[in-house]
């Protein structure tokens, strides 16, 4: 496994300074080809960041094997982690400054191998947060990860189900002769008899909908949504979930405006404002264990896609701590 871990580096001085957050210079060190590597999530905090009793965990997970159409999402998980040095650390809706204290570990091996090897190494990575009860973020890479990802959460929490944010179902049986394909992880994760509540829906074959209809799946259709509103949505959402959560976010769930940068774009999606108000909601009302936000391919050119995808992850982490002290 390729260790990404930095020496220790003093906290960056770029997020205060009178220069916007992007212009306020380097917050990691330069690779050979001149672009900034930051291998943590948030600035770097020398108490947190290679600390293995941080409450929170990021994971980054490069994995691309079954792409069926954009490439790029290997490159995401740097990509997100750099962006996320340019994070505010004061949060704009809550009015707080959470103090995050997130361990960001080492990337997973995910080209070496076999696909079954990489999927377990991803699993027990997993686990070893997991079975502490820390809380785990796992960036991807392709959708695929979050089948050993779930299987992991599984084993810990009892009463697991999951909150599906995509655009597709991703529950045929097999896409290009692969039942490990990105298209098929929904449907791994329905073997190991986990619930699913699928948000934001607006493609599907017609064996996915025979599905739907033969085994009464709980699917929010983006279409549905759209016409009703968010309180019409969201806490039947809510309350269709058992009492612990694992999200997984395909970035794809998000209308293409506000992420063009991903494998599978589809018109018509969530906004940010839908998303961040059910994560809030969502945080209050159930205990989320752990994440993914997976499907991110970066475009050379604009930040936007990491940068959100970042600006995700950092939410929904400061509205499950906002609950901890809440609930402390
Ligand atoms: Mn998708």
């Amino acid at each position: 496994m390729k260790s990404k871990i930095e020496p220790g580096r003093t906290k960056t001085p770029a997020r205060h300074s009178a220069t916007s957050p992007r212009q306020a210079g380097a917050s990691g060190p330069l690779a050979a080809d001149g672009a900034i590597r930051s291998p943590h999530f948030l600035e770097y905090d020398p108490a947190w960041v290679h600390n293995p009793d941080a409450p929170y965990a990021v994971l980054p997970v490069p994995y691309e094997r079954t792409v069926s159409y954009g490439r790029g999402t290997a490159h995401a998980p740097q990509a997100i982690l750099d962006a996320s040095n340019h994070l505010e650390l004061f949060d704009e809706e809550l009015l707080i400054a959470p103090c995050l204290r997130v361990q960001t570990l080492p990337e997973t091996d995910c080209r070496s191998g076999t696909e079954e090897q990489a999927l377990q190494a991803i699993r027990e990575a997993a686990l070893s947060v997991m079975s502490r009860r820390r809380f785990l973020m796992a960036f991807g890479g392709e959708h695929t990860i979050t089948a050993p990802l779930v299987a992991a959460a599984r084993s810990v929490w009892k009463s697991l189900s999951i909150l599906h944010l995509d655009a597709h179902l991703d529950l045929r049986n097999e896409y290009q002769g692969n039942r490990f394909s990105h298209a098929c992880v929904m449907r791994r994760i329905m073997d190991m008899d986990v619930p699913i509540v699928h948000v934001g829906i607006r493609s599907l074959c017609e064996e996915e909908y025979r599905l739907v209809i033969d085994r009464g799946l709980c699917v929010f259709w983006a279409r549905a949504m759209a016409k009703t509103g968010a309180e019409a949505w969201m806490e039947p959402a809510i309350a269709s979930l058992s009492r612990q959560v694992y999200i997984t976010m395909d970035v794809d769930s998000l209308d293409p405006s506000l992420m063009p940068g991903t494998g599978t774009p589809e018109p018509g999606g969530l906004s940010w404002q839908d998303v961040t108000g059910l994560l809030q909601r969502l945080c209050s009302a159930r205990e989320v264990v752990a994440a993914d936000i997976v499907e991110v391919v970066p475009i050379p050119g604009t930040p936007l896609c990491e940068y959100t995808a970042a600006r995700l992850a950092a939410k929904l982490m400061t509205y499950n701590e906002q609950q901890q002290h809440h609930h402390a």
